[in-house]
């Protein structure tokens, strides 16, 4: 039988880091877990998680994100997966430099995992948030390191969660410009499994992945309208201009104008559906045409009966 990948995660214990661990273990790969020393202040959540981790077969690395830690772990595995939060984005330039030194790994897989960072320029506040993203790929390409650079699109639950607010009971839904760019939502489970896939296939080496699945594809009207017909329920519509958007994130200030700058570029100008999926990249439903994902329905219908906890994003 072929020997599975041994498969490391960074920001394991993160929003889309435990989906990305369970898959990696779902798909037999011997797991590990970089996470931060566990101690009497770490919150409860992330030490139930930490041992259903534990009974699953994971293994976690309790450290500090420093070289000589970092180096031991990642000479003994073949695959580095990292998803650590937006405000640790810089620090993996230690892992860039460990990879290096190891010499070891198969590919990397940056913490991306959003819009394509290459193909848009946002307003300011989003491209300075995506300018360190460039930056750490710009790192990896000038080492020579295996990657591929993932560009996942809308987290599913994350972004229903934030747009339609199922968990409060309101009449009232606001819309970012005239609601009708369309935007890609993926189920945060489907990222995962996409992501272990890319990280073992040898066509997405050194290529940019994008999750554009045709059934994930929707404008806000068209999510509204879905989901008043799931829940029966008609609401009105508190539509936010482009203009106050962008006064916005003028005047807000830093980091509270990044998420408004993160809606105009998603929401108002369309910007995940703003370019064609070119001969140089790759698509993942199309690269795994028999996994089945869950459309934009099916997620809907999971809200229904069991709706996933909102969560918020880290910023600075
Ligand atoms: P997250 O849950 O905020 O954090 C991931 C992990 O980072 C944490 O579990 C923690 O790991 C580690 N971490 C947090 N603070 C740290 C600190 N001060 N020092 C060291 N490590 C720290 O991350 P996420 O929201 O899943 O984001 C992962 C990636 O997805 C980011 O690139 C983000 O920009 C992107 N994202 C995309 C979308 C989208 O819709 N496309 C939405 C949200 C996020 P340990 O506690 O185990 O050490
Ligand atoms: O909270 C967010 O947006 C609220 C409007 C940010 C965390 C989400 C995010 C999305 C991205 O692309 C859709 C972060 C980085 C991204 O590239």
């Amino acid at each position: 039988m072929e020997k599975k990948n041994r498969i490391l995660v960074f920001g394991g214990t993160g929003y889309i880091g435990k989906n990305i661990v369970k898959a990696s273990v779902s798909l037999g790969h011997p797991t590990l877990v970089y996470t931060r020393p566990l101690n009497s202040q770490t919150c409860p959540s992330k030490t139930q998680l930490c041992n259903d981790f534990n009974s699953m077969g994971v293994t976690l690395v309790q450290g500090e994100l420093e070289h000589d830690q970092i180096l031991k772990v990642i000479k003994q595995v073949d695959i580095v997966i990292c998803v650590l939060a937006y405000p640790q984005v810089m620090e993996q330039l230690k892992i860039i430099d460990a990879i290096k030194v190891a010499g070891n790994i198969k590919r990397f897989l940056p913490s991306d995992f959003g819009v394509e960072e290459d193909r848009i320029n946002p307003l300011p506040p989003f491209q300075a948030f995506l300018d360190k993203k460039r930056n750490i790929r710009r790192e990896i390409e000038a080492a020579g390191i295996p990657y591929t650079f993932v560009s996942a699109n809308c987290f599913g639950a994350y972004f229903v969660n934030y747009l339609l607010r199922p968990y409060e009971k309101r009449d009232k839904i606001a819309v970012y410009g005239n609601g009708e760019s369309k935007a890609v939502l993926n189920y945060e489970e489907d990222i995962a499994m996409y992501t272990i896939k890319v990280a073992n296939d040898p066509r997405t080496c050194n290529r940019i992945v994008i999750y554009r699945p045709s059934k994930n594809i929707i404008s806000q009207n068209e999510l509204i309208s879905l989901w008043e017909q799931k829940c029966g329920q008609n609401f009105r519509k508190d539509f936010v201009t482009e203009e106050e958007i962008v006064k916005q994130s003028e005047t807000l200030p830093h980091p509270e104008n990044i998420p408004v700058s993160i809606l105009h570029s998603v929401f108002v100008r369309g910007d995940l559906m703003a370019f064609e999926i070119g001969e140089e990249d790759l698509e993942a439903s199309e690269l795994y045409p028999d996994y089945n994902y869950t459309s934009i329905h099916q997620l809907l219908d999971i809200f229904l009966v069991n709706p996933p906890a909102p969560a918020s994003a880290a910023f600075q």
